[in-house]
């Protein structure tokens, strides 16, 4: 066939989006796609007909957006995560394309509810937490801004464990996500690639020439891509996020099949597949198994082979890499990328070295989410040498590049090199994939001002004395589509009335609504739309726990990765000592209030999975003790995900973020919940800081050390023992706890983690918890004045708009990528 005539097909006719067409496409879709009649549908046949109508909207939009691309030669962007939280995408996509209301009549024509579909799709779990949320969060705002933009990640067969309790432990089971299939994909299969591991190195080449490179893997996969589409806000754009999936070479080994090894003969099959099979359970805590650098290897390489391939196919010049690509490592997960890039650009395309270094560090930009030094990934460097022996050469080449470069011309003393070098030498030798990522890129980013301060002031310390330019902050933020307009349509239709449409594409326009805050009319709406969404949070508790909890209440919501640095039990002790006192002095005007939590710990995560354990057990006390006359009430929500926070997050009078200072990079939950008309109280760390800048001192309830005293306490003689002596409150919540009051069925089950508080207290729980304690009562004393309470939440939901990830981007954009 000619292909220019095919080129000039004009393509279909955009769909249109009125309801009658919209219904009858999908009962289009139920008949001819998924087979089933109309009268015999089930539930989840209607929701995969409605997805598919959907799709094709977008695909319009898509397919509009990569010509656009390609057409103006603009920078791509490719954002490479290992973690991708996306949720549900339904009523994303819907509102998105501004499609709300007539899908929900198309739906209702048919006798089906949209809201009772929608609830059936399954969560995209591919993240653990913050930092899967962020890219998620980020895709869509780049399709927002009109950025060029491709998410690169894994599409793991089970996403993030399920959590049930069984007497109130966690128990971890496998997420399937995938149960029903997915009809937001779509399957590349010519977009795929090989992807090797271990084998040797050849050098080639004669005695005069320079050496060429050959790496033999010993293994080979292949890396097949799947695409979703993410739809920017009013369909401005729609960018791809492409997901690898890992297949063997050959399916089945028929030699050995034949000779009766069936098993043998899937070993092949079995290893390629688990490379996509699960995503590691693990925030901020180290997963050095051998699997996950594999994992990293794996979509890293994929991930460059078709950047390179897409990026040759239309300028067929890698020196033009830097102005027409630009690739940001979300964190160090996918750092051995750098060295696949050298590869790539030197055994492949047959570039020198030093032109590689080159084009690779002006490509590369990277992002650091945390300063936990257990949290820093580093490889044994025999581990690393046998799964990838040409890029450990490499790494070796850079490292000799930087040291040589750093002693002679810098004239950085031994210890100095010692610190910058990307072997730590120190015991076993290991490779440091923050080092290596660091000095691989042309920028390196924090996630607020604070967690960049200390970035320049600890873990780079060195390396940013060397490249003092290098360091720079991009305080992190939260798209106002998921986070405000679709998980709380009853506040927004209240914007919408009061101030106009504006803050729906800018959120910095909220800001029209400070003049309301002390507004005694608009208060009484802002709080009946809180109370309504606190009914529906009360009823979800109802249905899901069988505890009833009253919306007339505080409800002081903690839900996030359960860590002990994000203080928890700080909390749960608080509860406790309030519990004493209500007990102790029931003349006081107590008031009601009920704590909630969710969240997951990481399965080998001991004192983590001890903290579920004692809020579940602190709650049964507390609930049922007819002393408490209902005044609080403790509940851990389980299995924790983004579905669950778009029902908690609205329905949040006091948000906690009281993580001990200086170890919480950013968070964004704090950002969603003042979004969503919360008060805070939380300690000055991550973007906390920012936030009391931005809503004021006066708006938020802050208490505790600060990053400073932290480290000055932890360098000094802290002595948590005697904090605890001299805080009766503590004293006796402590000895409640640990003389198993909430434990009568193993009445030591808690004493080593008081234990803990008395011997070190690593996280200042000690320390921090008089200053809590107290915020919390002038928290309840601003309740109790209502008009108060309410123009400072409104506040917070007026001055939230800078925290829009749009805003963020657009620093990304301009200042690291130079695109868009
Ligand atoms: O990244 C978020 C921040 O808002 C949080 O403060 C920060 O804790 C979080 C290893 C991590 N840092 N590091 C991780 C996740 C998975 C993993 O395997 C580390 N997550 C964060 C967004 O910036």
């Amino acid at each position: 066939m000619n292909t220019s005539s095919k080129a000039d097909l004009p393509p279909p006719a955009p769909r249109t989006y009125d309801p009658d067409v919209l219904a009858k496409e999908i009962i289009e879709r139920l008949t001819y796609r998924i087979g089933k009649d109309a009268k015999v549908a089930k539930p989840h046949d209607w929701l995969t007909a409605t997805i598919l109508v959907i799709r094709d909207r977008i695909i319009d939009k898509w397919m509009e957006s990569t010509r656009k691309t390609y057409e103006t030669s603009a920078k791509r962007v490719y954002y490479l995560s290992l973690e991708f939280l996306i949720g549900r995408l339904l009523r994303d996509a819907i509102s998105n394309l501004g499609l709300m209301n007539e899908i929900r009549d198309a739906l209702s024509s048919l006798g089906v509810d949209l809201i009772d579909i929608a609830g059936l799709e399954p969560d995209a779990a591919l993240g653990n937490g913050g930092l899967g949320r962020l890219a998620a969060c980020f895709m869509e705002s780049m399709a927002t801004v009109d950025i060029p933009a491709y998410g690169y990640g894994i599409r793991y067969m089970h996403g993030l464990f399920r959590q049930e309790m069984a007497e109130g432990w966690q128990v971890e089971l496998p997420e399937t996500w995938l149960a029903h299939g997915n009809p937001w994909e779509f399957e590349r299969r010519e977009s795929s690639y090989e992807v090797g591991f271990g084998g040797s190195v050849e050098t080639l080449g004669g005695y005069d020439e320079a050496p060429r490179f050959v790496w033999k893997p010993a293994e080979r996969v292949i890396a097949t891509a799947y695409d979703t589409p993410v739809v920017g806000w009013r369909a401005n754009r729609v960018n791809t996020l492409r997901l690898w999936t890992a297949r063997p070479i050959d399916p089945i080994l028929l030699d050995a099949f034949n000779a009766g090894d069936h098993i043998g003969a899937l070993r092949e099959s079995n290893k390629a597949e688990a490379l996509a099979r699960v995503l590691y359970p693990a925030d901020a805590t180290p997963a050095g198994q051998e699997l996950r650098l594999r994992q990293e290897f794996f979509f890293s390489s994929a991930s460059l082979q078709d950047i390179l391939r897409r990026h040759m196919q239309q300028y067929n010049d890698l020196r033009l890499l830097p102005d027409k690509v630009s690739i940001q490592l979300n964190d160090t997960h996918p750092a051995v990328s750098i060295a696949e890039l050298i590869r790539l650009l030197c055994d492949i395309h047959g570039l020198d070295f030093d032109t590689a270094w080159d084009i690779t560090r002006r490509t590369f930009s990277y992002t650091n989410h945390t300063l936990l030094p257990e949290a820093l990934e580093s490889w044994p460097v025999p581990l690393f040498e046998r799964l990838l022996p040409r890029h450990m050469q490499i790494v070796y080449a850079i490292n000799a590049k930087i040291l040589i470069e750093a002693r002679k011309e810098r004239g950085l003393s031994d210890d100095e090199i010692r610190k910058i070098s990307l072997i730590e030498e120190s015991g076993e030798r290991r490779v440091r994939m923050g080092n290596l990522a660091f000095v691989g890129s042309h920028s390196t980013n924090g996630v607020s001002a604070l967690h960049t301060d200390l970035m320049k002031e600890t873990v780079f310390a060195d390396l940013h004395k060397l490249y003092p330019d290098r360091i720079n902050n991009k305080t992190n933020g939260i798209t106002p589509r998921r986070w405000l307009m679709q998980c709380n349509p009853r506040l927004t239709a209240l914007l919408r009335e009061t101030i106009g449409d504006a803050f729906m594409d800018n959120a910095e326009a909220l800001q029209a609504l400070d003049r309301y805050a002390d507004d005694p009319q608009f208060q009484g709406h802002f709080s009946q739309v809180k109370r309504d969404n606190k009914v529906r949070l009360a009823n979800l508790v109802a249905q899901r726990m069988g505890i009833r909890i009253d919306p007339s209440a505080i409800f002081d919501i903690q839900i996030k990765r359960i860590h002990e640095y994000k203080r928890q039990l700080l909390n749960i002790i608080e509860a406790v000592a309030l519990y004493d006192q209500i007990r102790s002095h029931p003349e006081r005007d107590w008031v009601p209030r009920v704590k909630l939590f969710a969240g997951k710990a990481a399965p080998s995560y001991h004192n983590a999975k001890l903290i579920i354990k004692l809020a579940n057990d602190v709650a049964r006390v507390i609930n049922n003790d007819p002393a408490v006359r209902g005044l609080l009430k403790v509940v851990f929500i389980p299995n924790y995900n983004v579905s669950l926070a778009e029902i908690m997050v609205p329905a949040a009078d006091l948000s906690e973020q009281i993580s001990t200072a200086g170890m919480e990079a950013s968070g964004t939950g704090n950002m969603k919940f003042a979004l969503n008309g919360a008060l805070t109280i939380g300690t000055l760390d991550g973007a906390n800081v920012e936030m009391r800048d931005w809503v004021g001192e006066e708006n938020m309830v802050i208490f505790g050390m600060t990053a400073e005293q932290v480290a000055e306490a932890r360098a000094g003689e802290y002595n948590p023992r005697a904090i605890i002596e001299g805080s009766s409150e503590l004293s006796q919540a402590l000895s409640a706890i640990a003389s198993g009051v909430f434990s009568p069925d193993d009445r030591n089950r808690f004493e080593s983690l008081v234990e803990g508080l008395y011997s070190h207290d690593w996280f200042m729980v000690a320390a921090d918890f008089d200053a809590y304690a107290k915020a919390q009562r002038d928290v309840d004393a601003l309740w109790l004045d209502s008009a108060a309470w309410y123009s400072r939440t409104i506040r917070n939901t007026a001055r939230m708009g800078w925290f829009s990830s749009d805003r963020a981007i657009r620093q990304y954009a301009k200042d690291i990528w130079r695109a868009g």
